[in-house]
């Protein structure tokens, strides 16, 4: 299971409001050669994490199927989103669009690696892991072995997140 997590919440020039983004993110991902969108969530609205006077997030999770290798796939979502107008400042800023790669099937980075899968903050992340629920119930984190239910459990009770 190769896992995609999508965020945005600031409006775009050309796709307004944060989930028509979100949804042109989705297309703009089916269409890349070497790509195929298998399942995808519905969309939530999350607080920002850390909690902030941000914009809410719209987030949600998408599998694909995919012959690229993790940093290929990873080079590619960073094209998308320059394309679709994303400007990087300083960490955990608002931004027009956000693609993680989550997780590359059982694959467990070691350290150093790039990309970093699982993602490293995946497992902490209601606005990542309750979308996931849609996309993959029986999903297991590799590395740290805790099932989705497990992890959902575990995760802070200030962080909100709801689907749209
Ligand atoms: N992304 C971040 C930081 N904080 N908070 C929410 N709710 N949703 C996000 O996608 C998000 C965040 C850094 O990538
Ligand atoms: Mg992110
Ligand atoms: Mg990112």
């Amino acid at each position: 299971m190769i896992l995609i997590g999508i965020g945005a919440n600031l409006p775009s020039p050309r796709f307004g409001q944060p989930r028509g983004t979100c949804d042109a993110a989705v297309e703009a991902l089916a269409a890349l050669d070497g790509v195929r969108v298998a399942t995808r969530s519905r969309w939530f609205e999350s607080a920002p994490v850390p909690i902030s006077d941000q914009p809410w997030y719209v987030n949600g999770v998408c599998a694909v199927e995919t012959s690229l290798s993790p940093d290929r796939l990873l080079a590619v979502l960073h094209g998308i989103e320059e394309d679709f107008g994303r400007v990087r400042t300083e960490r955990n800023a608002a931004r027009v669009l956000d693609l993680d790669l989550l997780a590359y099937d059982d694959r467990v980075s070691a350290p150093g690696d790039v990309p970093i899968v699982p993602h490293p903050r995946l497992h902490q992340r209601a606005f990542v892991l309750l979308p996931l629920r849609d996309v993959a119930p029986e999903w297991t984190h590799p590395g740290l072995a805790l099932t989705l239910e497990e992890m959902i459990r575990s995760l802070p009770a200030d962080q909100v997140s709801r689907p749209l």
